[in-house]
């Protein structure tokens, strides 16, 4: 079997995804996520002019070899740009394992670890009670773990929330140029824990909650967030800090019991090997597609595994369905799942362009039984729906300071 056609796809039905397509000569062909949100075409332009010419006539069933040849034959290791890349081809290459062997990827991987895979929802507001209104129709609906994030006041902006009630916060789509929020950490740290407060005094402790500090603390303004939490018991603290220094993770965890987070942004194992090692956090949130694929992800969830840390995959809207569904494979198998964020259902757009079925019951997603990823294009539906330059925002602190968003 030989790959004969790699097809870079890039469209936008309501947001920006880029999508590989890897063909064959035997007519099976597989498909991977390489959205890289605001940096689209830079992924789009590698995997066309770096990786394709070099996958056609490989074997697409020589999955591991292909990976250590995208990522040690280029030389230039890592990277969420070089990282995105590989893992859509990666995932494309397991989704014609699958259609070869007629198997879902997760018996591939070993098996169904359990029945379904627990999704945690958002529940987003610009005011407390608005929040808990939404948590509350959240666990009418069977779910059993949802994330809390509330418009602060007297801040411009604040993450995980939208002025016009829209749900898909990040699915705004078309920002020409980076827009601008404001920070302040005091404002943040007097409000926050009076959302938890009142949750659980609304919604009892059955119902799991997190939160996502979207990286904007310093480690001892965390530990001290994580302490004040401490009696609202969250399931955990996403992002407290940003993990560049992996040894700022020690110093929260000296002081707090509230469970940790971390690693949406991260692309290899490597950035997360002191924080597992020295069991610094709890969950790590790597993602499929910007951690470069289902092999890496399966050598990151084994090597968590022996430090007691759990997955918790990224699962936000920019993250394509098909991502969502190796996500599903990924969790299925992986003895040491935690839990999967979960925003919900793609719009009519979106379910437009890609082919998929996703079953929930009880908050928890049903293991795909396709062969492959379960997840299909139409790339007729595609051109319809023409890339429009976006950017995530940018956070200022309210004296003008450059801050993390
Ligand atoms: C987030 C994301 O879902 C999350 O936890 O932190 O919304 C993140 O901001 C976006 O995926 C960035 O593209
Ligand atoms: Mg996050």
């Amino acid at each position: 079997m030989k790959i004969t056609n790699v097809k870079v796809l890039v469209c936008r039905p309501g947001r920006n995804f880029v999508t590989v397509k890897i063909e064959t000569d035997e007519g099976v062909y597989g498909i991977g996520d390489a959205t890289l949100n605001g940096r689209e075409m830079a992924v789009a332009a590698y995997l066309e002019e770096h990786i394709a010419p070099c996958l056609i006539g490989k074997d697409p069933l020589q999955i591991e070899d292909v990976w250590q040849y995208l990522f040690k034959g280029a030389y230039w290791r890592k990277g969420p740009v070089t990282m995105t890349a590989i893992g859509a081809v990666d995932m494309a290459l397991w989704d014609i394992f699958g259609k070869v062997t007629n198997m879902p990827v997760y018996q591939l991987l070993g098996g169904k670890s359990r029945h379904g895979v627990t999704v945690y929802a958002h529940a987003n507001g610009e005011s407390i009670e608005e929040v808990l209104t939404n948590l509350g129709q959240f666990i009418d609906q069977g779910y059993k773990a949802v994330r809390l994030q509330c418009t602060i006041p007297n801040q411009k902006g604040t993450y995980g929330t939208l002025e016009g009630k829209k749900n898909y916060y990040e699915l705004q789509g078309n920002r020409p140029l980076p827009p601008e929020n404001e920070w302040c950490t005091r404002k943040y740290m007097n409000f926050i824990p009076e959302l938890f407060k009142q949750a659980r005094e609304q919604f009892g402790y059955d119902i799991e909650l997190l939160h996502d500090v979207h990286s904007r603390l310093t480690p001892i303004e965390a530990a001290k967030l994580g302490k004040m939490l401490e009696p609202y018991d969250l399931m955990f603290l996403e992002d407290s800090v940003t993990a560049d220094n992996q040894q700022g993770y020690a110093q929260i965890r000296q002081h707090t019991t509230t469970p940790l987070a971390v690693g949406e942004i991260f692309n290899t194992v490597w950035d997360a090997k002191e924080l597992i090692e020295t069991q610094s956090i709890d969950y790590i949130r790597t993602a499929v597609s910007h951690g470069g694929g289902i092999t890496p992800m399966r050598k990151l969830s084994d090597f968590a595994a022996m430090h007691h840390v759990r997955m918790a995959p990224h699962g936000a809207p920019d993250l394509s369905p098909i991502a969502t569904m190796a996500h599903l494979h990924i969790n299925t198998w992986a003895p040491n799942f935690g839990i999967q964020e979960f925003v919900g259902f793609g719009t009519d757009e979106i379910n437009e362009v890609f082919k998929y079925e996703l079953n929930i019951k009880n908050g928890m997603l049903l293991p795909s039984e396709a062969p492959g990823l379960g997840v299909d294009i139409d790339e007729e539906a595609m051109k319809k729906y023409e890339y429009k330059r976006s950017y995530l925002p940018v956070s200022r602190l309210e004296d003008g300071t450059l801050w993390n968003w």
